[in-house]
């Protein structure tokens, strides 16, 4: 059942209630993963077998996988699974190659050129999550643009299985990526091991992907801590769907329960301008959710989640901007004048036929989101997650005429006689 409020009547302390989520100080957490971070520190792939061992159940001496060995995985999968996963990785691989644009060089004065060219990042590492739903559209949602940047390596961890291996699907996009090894390296240990290095698992320059609350404090640690940085900081999934009356309370439900079945920390939120169409939403969430395997997670989800009743499409825009949804779907017939005003979101999904699953797996846009609000500042992972841009500029004896005096003004007021010498040297 989702709690509804108007959205006329809801109090600044109302707002920042509903406004908030992921606010778990979690201390304890913290104090764990410092530990799984110095202990990784101090004693390399001693460390990730104890904890492997320790967390997923099986005691690895080798930590990775052969090329053989994913192979015969990838293939062991169904051709229709293949066939999917191959459609997945084209359009993902269509969006994102034309991210790769060419910025034109800049004149600021005559003789005076700048520029700006991009390079990969040289080492990334890709975190692949296994526990309670092993997802291989994240690897291609992460591998894909690591691929069309360019990088030269590109380390992925993923927790064993109870059998010690991975499962077929993630050696299937493996295959696809050209990726020919595997860490099998789970949790905070392997954001330690790929932020430090031990003598399998190399050290990477930036680490991405999703995780549990252990996963993503590491993330935040070592970004602190080394010099490794991060995609971004990542929280429970979320979806915010924007409706009217032309909405199909079905589809609705449909929306909110995909979300919700992620984690039972998920949050579905309707901020719907039709009374009538919440009360369908209910009805249609209660005999949907009967029919999901994993509908004790979707029901916690759904429990925490709420609908906000407003008066206009406007209202509802004004709370889905101060929400920031990481997923924003409109299910409105005229959702285009509404496009411009909307400022925070990571993904929109817009008309009847758009659900947030088909960007999940295989629309071609990234499913890797800012969440938590993060939405205010960042943006998903992209081509872009996997580039460094360059700056350069060259001057000539004309430029130099023309920007030096400007130079040397400056650089006199600011008291760096230093500064105005290189010029002036020049210039003379
Ligand atoms: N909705 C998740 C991505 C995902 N869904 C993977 C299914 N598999 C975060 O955007
Ligand atoms: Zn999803």
């Amino acid at each position: 059942m989702l709690t509804t409020y108007p959205y006329q009547a809801l109090t600044a302390s109302d707002f920042e209630r509903l406004l908030a989520r992921n606010t778990d100080p979690s201390n304890a957490i913290q104090q764990s993963v410092i530990a799984i971070i110095d202990e990784v520190k101090a004693n390399g792939d001693t460390a990730l077998r104890d904890y492997t061992e320790k967390f997923d159940g099986v005691r690895l001496e080798n930590l990775t996988l052969t090329a053989d060995e994913i192979g015969a995985l990838a293939s062991s999968i169904g051709r229709d699974q293949q066939r999917a996963l191959e459609i997945a990785f084209a359009n993902i691989h269509r969006f994102h190659e034309t991210q790769l644009r060419k910025e034109r060089s800049v004149e600021t004065m005559p003789g005076v050129k700048c520029w700006r060219e991009p390079r990969p990042i040289e080492k990334v590492g890709l975190y692949i999550p296994g526990g309670s739903a092993v997802l291989p559209s994240t690897l291609l949602m992460l591998g894909v643009p690591a691929r069309i940047a360019g990088c030269k390596e590109i380390v992925v961890c993923s927790p064993p299985q109870a059998n010690g291996s991975i499962n077929g699907y993630v050696a299937y996009c493996l295959h696809l990526l050209r990726i020919n090894t595997v860490y099998l390296v789970g949790g905070a240990q392997a954001v330690a091991a790929m932020a430090y290095g031990t003598a399998s698992v190399p050290r990477v320059d930036k680490i991405f992907g999703p995780g549990n609350q252990y996963v993503t404090k590491a993330k935040s640690l070592v970004q602190s801590l080394s010099h490794v940085s991060i995609d971004m900081p990542a929280g429970p999934s979320e979806v915010l769907i924007i409706a009217d009356g032309t909405a199909n309370p079905q589809y609705i439900a449909a929306d909110l329960l995909a979300q919700a079945e992620h984690g039972a920390d998920s949050q579905a939120v309707l901020v719907c301008t039709d009374q009538r169409i919440i009360d369908e939403v209910q009805l249609a969430l209660d005999t949907q959710i009967t029919a999901l395997p994993r509908k004790d997670v979707a029901a916690k989800a759904i429990a925490k989640s709420y609908a906000i009743q407003c008066n206009t499409l406007d209202e509802a825009i004004a709370f889905s901007n101060r929400y920031a949804p990481e997923h924003l779907i409109i299910q409105t017939d005229d959702w285009e004048p509404l496009l411009r005003k909307i400022s925070n979101a990571g993904s929109v999904f817009v008309g009847h036929l758009t659900p947030e699953s088909v960007g999940d797996y295989a629309s071609g846009t990234n499913h890797t989101l800012p969440t938590s609000g993060f939405a205010r500042s960042y943006s998903g992972v992209s081509v872009d997650s996997f580039l460094k841009k360059i700056t350069f500029q060259h001057i000539t004896p004309e430029g130099l005429r023309n920007i030096g005096p400007t130079v040397e003004i400056l650089a006199e007021l600011e008291g760096l006689q230093a500064h105005k010498n290189a010029v002036s040297v020049r210039l003379r």
